[in-house]
């Protein structure tokens, strides 16, 4: 397979620094020669390049989006980039950066294939809105801005309609909800799996279970958004906001090798590693090794 690694050097999202140096560490760590091994031929594109914002203007464009402009410009190059790999049969493979950028790679997605879906692999929800977070935190809303709900510059990144419908997307791992994110979890009868549900039924049912679903509605390409702070946050010291009774490495493995073994995967972004956080490249290792893992199914 071709593989397309697009760097995302941005923190924008996560308004905490270290994200943003993740994608030049795994080009350090031989990123580029781990997936080659696979029998892929990897193209490494470089980085998309980030605006420069001051943080006394980060509320510039709206009192509770901080980053927004920054955060939409590159959303909507990013969206380009993984529309146009697409299109070459290339995958790509988006190195984040904060989860912000999750909406840019739907909307590429979505304009590349009529039936998608979405695995969102993440200790949270990311379906916050400008008026239900808390923080003022992009990041943490950029599902909900692929599914159409917040503020209208970033549900119209790239092309003024939905990404991605809410009964295709599927939450694997989320333990960190808000209060407002739960609410719209119940509106929307979203496919929430947790790290509970999940060991209950066992790794192979629960991707069984998602598979016939997909089968049922014609569904073409799989879009996995791998937020590193789904594993538990005593394996991963360098993410931003770390969550504990998460699942350990051996299991999100072997979860990661079901999903992959369906095929179906068709693009992938990997997200959330803080380098200025991870002491002794704990979680950078890590991600070498999850990332080694997957594209040998994929
Ligand atoms: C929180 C944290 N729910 C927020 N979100 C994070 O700011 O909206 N997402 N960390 O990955
Ligand atoms: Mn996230
Ligand atoms: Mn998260
Ligand atoms: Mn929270």
């Amino acid at each position: 397979m071709d593989i397309n690694l697009i760097g995302i050097p941005i923190f924008y999202g996560a308004d905490k620094r270290g994200p943003e140096y993740a994608p030049s560490k795994l080009r350090d760590k031989d990123i580029v020669s781990v997936l080659s091994k696979h029998n892929h031929r990897v193209y490494d594109f470089g980085n998309l390049h980030v605006p420069e914002i001051k943080e006394y203007n980060k509320f510039y464009s709206h009192h509770n989006l901080k980053y927004l402009k920054a955060i939409v410009e590159v959303n909507t190059n990013l969206a380009h980039v993984v529309y146009s790999s697409l299109k070459a049969n290339s995958f790509p493979l988006v190195i984040g950066g904060d989860h912000s950028i999750g909406l840019g790679s739907i909307s590429g997605v979505s304009k590349a294939y009529k039936n998608i879906a979405v695995i969102w692999m993440d200790a949270h929800g990311d379906i916050n809105t400008q008026d239900t977070s808390e923080s003022g935190n992009i990041h943490g809303m950029s599902l909900a801005n692929a599914m159409g709900l917040g503020y209208e510059d970033l549900t119209n990144v790239y092309c003024e309609r939905k990404k991605i419908a809410p009964e295709n997307v599927f939450i694997l791992g989320a333990r960190d909800l808000d209060d407002g994110e739960k609410i719209l979890i119940q509106e929307k009868n979203l496919n929430v799996y947790t790290i509970e549900k999940i060991r209950d039924k066992g790794i192979e049912k629960v991707v069984n279970e998602i598979t016939q679903k997909l089968k049922n509605r014609n569904i073409e390409a799989i879009h996995l958004s791998f937020d590193v702070d789904f594993i538990d946050a005593k394996y991963v010291p360098g993410t931003g906001t770390p969550v504990g009774q998460g699942m350990n490495v051996e299991e999100t493995k072997k979860l990661l090798k079901s999903l992959a073994e369906t095929k179906l995967i068709k693009s992938m972004d990997f997200v959330e590693l803080n380098t200025l956080l991870d002491k002794e490249d704990i979680t950078a290792d890590l991600a070498i090794d999850l990332l080694d893992w997957t594209f040998k199914y994929i």
